[in-house]
């Protein structure tokens, strides 16, 4: 297993909080499989300690992850600007990008996203069974 792979996982903050718990459960799976740069999009305590930087300073530190990792994950089913850009910066950096969107939650995802074959979405319906897609894949 390359434990020096560098997964940057993509969840809404600001968009809403609202599937937060699934963030922080494929965050642990994708721990199985290299470092998660971004542990914070899962962890509500952890994002808490965001608040003494600047938007600048997310914004920079978030980009110089994404230039640095090899994988982009993202669960996109609750719409976020900052996941849109990030995945807009993913496909033009060219890194891998595997989008999880989640088919039950009566949501649509933008035709931008479902749109560009670059993106690889994936619909799940039980979290668990996005364990079992990262196998796949990695
Ligand atoms: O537009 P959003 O806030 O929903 O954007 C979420 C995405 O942008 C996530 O995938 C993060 O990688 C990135 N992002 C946005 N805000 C932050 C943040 N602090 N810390 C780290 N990454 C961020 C936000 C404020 C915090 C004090 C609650």
């Amino acid at each position: 297993m390359a434990i020096n792979r560098k997964i940057y996982f993509a969840g809404s903050i600001r968009g809403g909080r609202e599937d937060a718990e699934k963030y922080h459960q494929i965050i642990n799976y994708l721990r199985s499989y290299g470092e998660v740069l971004t542990e914070h999009v899962g962890d509500d305590e952890l994002l808490k300690q965001e608040k003494s930087l600047s938007e600048k300073e997310i914004h920079d530190r978030d980009m110089a992850w994404l230039t640095d990792c090899e994988y982009v994950v993202a669960e996109v089913t609750q719409p976020s600007l900052g996941v849109g850009y990030e995945l807009a910066m993913a496909l033009t950096m060219k890194k891998q990008v595997i989008c999880f969107f989640h088919s039950g939650s009566g949501k649509r995802l933008s035709a931008m996203i479902a749109g560009q074959p670059y993106y690889k979405v994936k619909n799940y319906n039980e979290v668990s069974e996005i364990e079992s897609y990262l196998r796949e894949i990695f």
